[in-house]
């Protein structure tokens, strides 16, 4: 085993990549015209469990650059909070708009 040169520090095994980490998804928040700052900031404590003053950073700067990373997830957990953002949203008549991007 120790003579193989490619036992050690090999990471394209079959066993390395069976157990290879799942890719992660950038969860973008995107600016509007519309939807208060005091809903934002409340999307990004109880669904992204950001704290008052990370959510109000976070919302300020996509306010300001029109576009901001609210958390980054594997895909399941990113798809079920952008759905969970838009359809309290809608409940409020707000536009707001999530969007996934590979990390
Ligand atoms: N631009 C909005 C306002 O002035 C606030 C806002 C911030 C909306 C972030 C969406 O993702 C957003 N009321």
């Amino acid at each position: 085993m120790s003579q193989n040169p490619k036992s050690a520090g090999d990471t394209l095994t079959k066993e390395s990549s069976k157990t290879k980490e799942p890719p992660l998804f950038k969860v973008i928040l995107l600016n509007d015209d519309y939807t208060t700052m005091e809903f934002v900031i409340s999307m990004l404590q109880n669904v992204f469990r950001k704290s008052q003053e990370e959510a109000q950073q976070i919302m300020m700067s996509v306010h300001q650059n029109g576009r901001g990373i609210a958390g980054i997830y594997v895909r399941e957990i990113a798809e079920t909070k952008i759905a969970i953002v838009q359809q309290l949203s809608r409940r409020e008549e707000f536009p707001l708009k999530c969007i996934m991007e590979p990390e």
